[in-house]
């Protein structure tokens, strides 16, 4: 394991707790038919009937790759330290892997250049889901190429970014993705098997080895993370099957990737049936150390033993009287709190949040505002319960909204909203929603207690108001 050190210093302006906003390149670039982009595995599952509400899919999404700075000036508006965004491999590998596309490399310079004139250190997620359909086609993440395919790509992002971008996490949320994709069908590229399941889980923590080896080797200065989804998982129901169940849907989701790749092994339910695909200094290669630990947190999962499913376990309800958001995710910031307290304690590494925030029903008023109140207080709930993890002694160094703009929510499509700026989707116009006004000032409050050098982190309470 890593001593805990957060090596990297690579923003002149940025010192102190880090506050961002997040966002995807699938959920938002749109342009997926120009300029070279290769197709991913998303714009595959989009097309196929029945996948995705309302037929949604990518392939104009916010139109980032055209109003990317009008997003950036959004960004500055709201004063935020740091926007975390992934690079779409296909715009940059069209076949995945092979040659370069030279349009899309040049979308990101622009990008990354425009962010830091912004004084807005960019940070940048290697993979964010949208696996280029060539390597779909010879087994994705079942392959274990895939390792290699990675770590290459991995290597022209860090030539063409490592200059001017320090900040790099390999995966955004490997469990989500293995799982949904992999083992229950339900995200790109809808397979349901239990074998594929456990090779994906077990390539994909190579890859994020392989590509940790490869940063650090190129970039001077590096700051390496992956961004795993962590929620307290509670049985649905009060019998035993619930319970084992649960235990058993806790490995896959919590344990499967942070285990290996902080402590080099697999979670006790999973680790005979990686055995198989695994080979002599692998769990070496995976247990890479990296410089901090990316969570992303929205609410705790109540399971159910599920006999139809590949791992024998499912979501099931929440009781009835937890509040919930538009997604029906129960509203628990002492989850978050306690999140943050339990990972502190067992990986010992500098904690990021990189997503939390809350889809809502959003529509402008009359007067073309957009007063989303349920997000604020959910955001103002998860900041204060982030501020009690602190104070316990949680080492947490930034915290970063899911996020700046409304987005194709996956098989949601564009019914679920969870940006704090909304998106006309008909006219692709930006609105901050009142979320955003509160977000500006509670970072704004927070580099004003930061400044008076009172030791305080600049998210306690003079930033909470
Ligand atoms: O939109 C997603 C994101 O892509 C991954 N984390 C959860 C978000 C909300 O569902």
């Amino acid at each position: 394991m890593n001593g805990g050190g957060d090596r990297g210093k690579t923003h002149p302006r940025k010192s102190g707790f880090t506050w961002g906003v997040s966002t995807s390149s699938y959920q938002i670039e749109g342009a997926a038919k120009i300029d070279g982009r290769g197709d991913c595995i998303w714009d595959t599952f989009c097309r196929q009937q029945g996948r995705i509400n309302g037929g949604d899919n990518g392939d104009i999404a916010c139109d980032h790759y055209h109003r990317y700075a009008e997003d950036v000036a959004l960004m500055r508006d709201l004063g935020v330290d740091a926007y975390r965004f992934s690079l779409s491999w296909p715009r940059l590998l069209p076949q995945g892997r092979g040659a370069a596309n030279e349009a899309g490399l040049a979308f990101y310079d622009r990008l990354i250049d425009m962010l830091l004139e912004a004084g807005i250190e960019p940070w940048i997620c290697l993979y964010h889901w949208d696996l280029p359909q060539a390597l779909g086609d010879l087994g994705g993440w079942t392959n274990r190429d895939s390792a290699g395919w990675f770590a290459d790509y991995a290597a022209l992002a860090a030539r063409r970014y490592g200059d001017r971008v320090k900040r790099f996490a390999t995966f955004n949320e490997p469990n989500v993705f293995t799982l949904f994709g992999y083992g229950f069908g339900w995200h790109a590229p809808g397979i349901e098997d239990r074998t594929a399941l456990h090779k994906a889980i077990h390539y994909v923590n190579l890859s994020h080895g392989a590509a940790v080896d490869v940063l650090r080797q190129a970039i001077t200065g590096v700051s390496i993370g992956a961004i795993h989804n962590r929620q307290p998982c509670y049985p649905a129901g009060p019998g035993r099957e619930d319970e084992a169940a649960t235990q058993i849907f806790a490995e896959y989701w919590n344990d499967a990737f942070p285990l290996p790749q902080q402590f080099g092994s697999y979670p006790p339910g999973l680790a005979e049936a990686i055995t198989p695909f695994q080979k002599p200094g692998d769990m070496a290669l995976i247990a890479r150390p990296v410089d901090w630990f990316g969570l992303n947190h929205y609410a705790p999962h109540y399971i159910k033993a599920d006999s139809s499913k590949v791992i024998g376990s499912s979501f099931g309800a929440a009781p009835p009287d937890v509040p919930r958001t538009a997604m029906d995710w129960p509203i628990v910031p002492g989850a978050f709190r306690d999140t943050l307290i339990d990972l502190h304690s067992r990986f010992r590494l500098p904690i990021y949040v990189l997503e939390n925030g809350t889809a809502a029903v959003d529509k402008p008023d009359s007067a073309g505002q957009v007063r989303d109140m349920d997000r604020m207080a959910y955001l103002q709930a998860y900041t204060s319960a982030m501020q009690e993890a602190i104070a316990a002694g949680a080492d947490v160094r930034g915290y970063f909204v899911w996020s700046l703009l409304d987005n194709f929510e996956w098989t949601a499509g564009y019914s679920q909203r969870f940006g704090i700026v909304y998106v006309d989707y008909s006219t692709l116009k930006r609105v901050p929603k009142a979320s955003a006004r509160w977000y500006a000032n509670l970072i704004a409050d927070a580099r004003r207690s930061r400044d008076k050098a009172t030791g305080d982190v600049g998210c306690g309470p003079a930033a909470q108001r």
